[in-house]
């Protein structure tokens, strides 16, 4: 009796001595709840028990995207300092010739995906060509493409820029050394897709075909840390998302539907909202709902998305998360790809707005 209560005093006393708030954090990371902070690569772990087969590989794909992204965000969050620094003869401050931002997160990308085995081939919307960076490797069976800094024009004016990627298989019919074929697939083939979105906080989110999953990094203990579990896009918003500088250039249907969205008659009127940053625009549209579009417009026949790792990307977690995603007449996922930088009309969002959309353009 005298030893037990001898234990209670202690445990009183160091309570008492500890500050509020560490008794706080010791109890909220000690206690019941401490089974919810999971990190991307935990998470990771999980999801890739999905794959056969997968004897960690894809794990350790995925963390050369979440180590790269964590790279990146370092640059982007000292982008105007940089600038300032290199300003007195393009030399900054570790004497290196100053890059574009654009260049060190490609080198970035590619430094920390080209050490994974499992990758066979590389595409970037910085390179002309696929990198075949594991020339015959057996164990190489997945391509990943990617935009390293999606909206990087935006970063001077401090606006939120973003990573994409996707990862697909290398088909069974085609050639190791054959890197172009690895990626030339439908977006359906993907299996797993995701982005970074550089903003407020730097936020990963992703899907490997099981729901669309969100971490936030805490950049003082350097990991991400699972924050939107399970995002599913609300079947209506409020928001619709276009360049309307561009309207005269669009075609018509396009210039009408958003005539539509503004007048009410989806039961709400809608408020416009454009960043300019794909990653940040739709990265508003999977949480808030509501409708981004880019269609043809003058300059840009075809669009001007890139379809691999822009569109395919957005599409794909869009679809996981209960939205829709078109070109405009088809499902993105369903286009047939002819070249790695091709561009696509894009119309991605909640299923209401985007129902009214494919059923409105029809008869128009
Ligand atoms: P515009 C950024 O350059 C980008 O590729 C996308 O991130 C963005 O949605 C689009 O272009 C913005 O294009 O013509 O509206 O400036």
């Amino acid at each position: 009796v005298l030893l037990s209560s001898l234990v209670l005093i202690a445990i009183r006393a160091r309570k008492r001595i500890l500050p509020r708030s560490q008794t706080i954090i010791n109890s909220s990371i000690m206690a019941e709840n401490s089974s919810t902070i999971i990190t991307a690569q935990q998470h990771i772990m999980r999801e890739q028990k999905r794959f056969p087969g997968a004897s960690g590989e894809f794990s350790f794909l995925l963390s050369g995207i979440t180590l790269a992204t964590k790279m990146i965000q370092a640059q982007v969050r000292k982008a105007g300092l940089t600038d300032v620094l290199g300003e007195h003869g393009e030399i900054n401050v570790q004497g290196e010739i100053q890059q574009k931002l654009d260049v060190i997160s490609n080198e970035a990308l590619v430094h920390c995906l080209s050490s994974r085995e499992s990758i066979g081939v590389l595409a970037s919307e910085e390179n002309e060509e696929p990198m075949l960076v594991h020339k015959g490797s057996d164990e190489a069976k997945y391509a990943v493409v990617f935009d390293p800094l999606d909206g990087s024009s935006n970063i001077d004016v401090n606006v939120s820029v973003g990573t994409t990627f996707s990862i697909l298989r290398k088909p069974d019919d085609v050639a190791m050394d054959n890197p172009e074929q690895w990626v030339l697939q439908p977006g359906s083939k993907q299996v797993a897709a995701g982005y970074v979105v550089y903003g407020s906080s730097t936020i990963l989110v992703y899907s490997a075909g099981n729901g669309v999953h969100g971490f936030t990094l805490d950049p003082a203990v350097g990991a991400y840390f699972l924050s939107h579990p399970n995002m599913t896009m609300p079947d209506q918003g409020k928001y619709y998302s276009v360049n309307e500088a561009y309207r005269d250039g669009f075609p018509a249907r396009y210039g009408d539907y958003i005539d539509r969205l503004r007048s009410g008659v989806l039961g709400r009127k809608y408020a416009s909202r454009y960043i300019g940053s794909m990653v940040a625009d739709f990265h508003r549209t999977l949480l808030k709902g509501g409708v981004f579009l880019y269609p043809p417009t003058e300059d840009n026949k075809e669009g001007k998305l890139r379809l691999l790792y822009e569109a395919n990307p957005v599409a794909f977690l869009a679809e996981q998360a209960g939205g829709t995603a078109i070109d405009g007449e088809k499902r993105i996922l369903d286009i047939e790809p002819t070249s790695i930088h091709q561009r696509t009309p894009l119309i991605v969002g909640s299923r209401v707005e985007l129902a009214d959309f494919e059923s409105f353009a029809q008869t128009n």
